[in-house]
This record gives C-alpha cells, sequence and structure tokens, in this order.
C-alpha cells in the first residue's frame, strides 16, 4: 500500500470509544487515513451521561498540534470538542498559519447523553475566531441555533456562511417533534448543504428510532477523512453520508446506554 493519507483530529476522549477522539480515529482507519490526534480534555462519560471531564492545558494542545503538523504531511484536520475559550483562540492561530490544510468544525456543544460540553465563552470564540477558518461545519439544529444567535431554521445556514464558514452542513437528526417521534415510519432525516457558491442541497435518510452517540463525530470524521484522501467537499459529503447511514444502520449499544454507530462494518 501507498503511505496513507494523513487527518488530525483535535478533540476530547471518550472512555467508552462512542464518541471524541475515538471515534474519529475509528473512521478514519476504517476509511484507510492515518488518524494523528491532538487531545483536549478527558471526559468521564458511559453511554449514558457525562460525569466530569478535564481540559487540558493551552500550550500543551499547542504543543501536540504543533509537533504533529511540523512532522507529519498532514492532509486535513477536524475540530471536535476544545474545553476552553483558551484553547479555541490558539487553535484559531494555529489554523489561520496553515491556511492550505482544509478545517471541518463540529462544533461540541452537547454530548449525545445531554451533557454540556462547551461553556458560552467556548461558543461566543467559536463563532468569532473559528467560523471564518472552517472549510465546512458541521453543526446539528440546537448548535446552529445557538452559534447564529436565532430560532429560524430557514436562516441558521445563511447567517452561518455569513459569519465566514465557507460551507454548512446542518444535520438534522435532532430536529424532530414529539408528535413526529410517535410517527411510523419516523419522519427522514434531512440535512442540509449551504455551499460557499451559495448553492444549497438537501440530503434526505432514513432515521433509525435510536438516540445515537458519536454519530456526529462519526460523519465529520468522514468528511475530514474523505478530504484527506483528495475528495472536493460535497463528494466528500455525499460519501461520508453513505458511511454513516450504514454506520448508523448496523449501530448497537454497547453499554446500558445509547446506540453507537458501528465503524467496523460498513463498507465503502
Ligand atoms: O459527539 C460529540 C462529542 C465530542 N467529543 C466528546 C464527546 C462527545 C459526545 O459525547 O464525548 C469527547
Amino acid at each position: 500500500m501507498n503511505r496513507p493519507s494523513i487527518a488530525l483530529t483535535i478533540a476530547g476522549s471518550d472512555p467508552g470509544g462512542g464518541a471524541g477522539l475515538q471515534a474519529d480515529l475509528a473512521t478514519f482507519t476504517r476509511l484507510g487515513v492515518h488518524g494523528a490526534t491532538a487531545v483536549t480534555a478527558i471526559t468521564v462519560q458511559d453511554t449514558r451521561d457525562v460525569l466530569d471531564f478535564d481540559v487540558l492545558q493551552t500550550h500543551r494542545i499547542v504543543q501536540q498540534i504543533e509537533v504533529t503538523l511540523a512532522d507529519l504531511p498532514v492532509a486535513a484536520i477536524k475540530i471536535g470538542m476544545l474545553g476552553s475559550a483558551e484553547n479555541v483562540a490558539a487553535v484559531a492561530r494555529i489554523l489561520a498559519a496553515h491556511p492550505h490544510i482544509p478545517v471541518v468544525l463540529d462544533p461540541v456543544m452537547v454530548a449525545g447523553g445531554g451533557g454540556e460540553l462547551a461553556t458560552e465563552a467556548v461558543v461566543d470564540l467559536t463563532r468569532e475566531r473559528l467560523l471564518p477558518l472552517a472549510t465546512v461545519i458541521t453543526p446539528n439544529t440546537p448548535e446552529a441555533a445557538r452559534l447564529s444567535r436565532h430560532d429560524d431554521p430557514r436562516r441558521w445556514g445563511e447567517t452561518l456562511r455569513e459569519l465566514g464558514a465557507r460551507n454548512v452542513l446542518i444535520t438534522g437528526g435532532h430536529a424532530i417533534t414529539e408528535a413526529e417521534a410517535r410517527m411510523k415510519p419516523l419522519p427522514p432525516i434531512v440535512n442540509t448543504l449551504y455551499r460557499e457558491d451559495g448553492h444549497v442541497r438537501g440530503f434526505e435518510m432514513p432515521r433509525l428510532p435510536f438516540s445515537y452517540h458519536g454519530s456526529g463525530c462519526t460523519l465529520a470524521a468522514a468528511i475530514t477523512a474523505f478530504l484527506a484522501r483528495g475528495r472536493d467537499l460535497e463528494p466528500a459529503v455525499i460519501e461520508a453520508q453513505g458511511f454513516m447511514i450504514e454506520s448508523i444502520a448496523a449501530g448497537y449499544a454497547p453499554g446500558r446506554g445509547q446506540h453507537v454507530p458501528n465503524r467496523l462494518c460498513p463498507q465503502e
């Protein structure tokens, strides 16, 4: 095999292996990409809940990223949980110094089980400093609302593009009312891609009757892997969604809580 493409994830650890950097590495590996990691936070959580977390010191995160970028030809970067406003600012400074590397920004705010992973200061600085550096940002609907500071779903994509994100993929997995949740079959999930040329494209996929842990990380990591392998943005998004649908369809509950996407079985 030729030397594989390399992607770097800057993310928090999830000990159960469902989300965070563990999800990113599993996804990179399954998609044939060498995964480099800069650990930002150590969460203590199971498949139900976040119990606690420690955020690493900014200088230690910066060192991990800088040493990696100096040594490896990193072809794409994924940003997940950063943990503090200071970390957001430092990561933004490094990304600005490497403008040729595509950046997938997953604006992590809440864990799959509902635990808060970002403060208001982190959200504010993400909006100001990181959005303008993102090749694509992948918020779910609650994240899109919080970043754009308004409740009009028809304007979220446009607002986030105005704030500087080149492309925006709003994922619809969370967008369901209680009445819809009782429907059989469940209404589909619609993800919407707002492209840098102003074109808007919706993607429909089946909704399964479970709550997932690590689905957002898996989709963003898959986009990162395909970008690292040289795909353009829209093909990367389409192939990543295909990987996501298959891994969710083959998902399982590893413990007593939420399901996780199965990143072992799906074929590309
Ligand atoms: O899925 C978002 C996410 C990101 N990063 C870490 C997480 C989670 C969700 O649980 O634990 C470390």
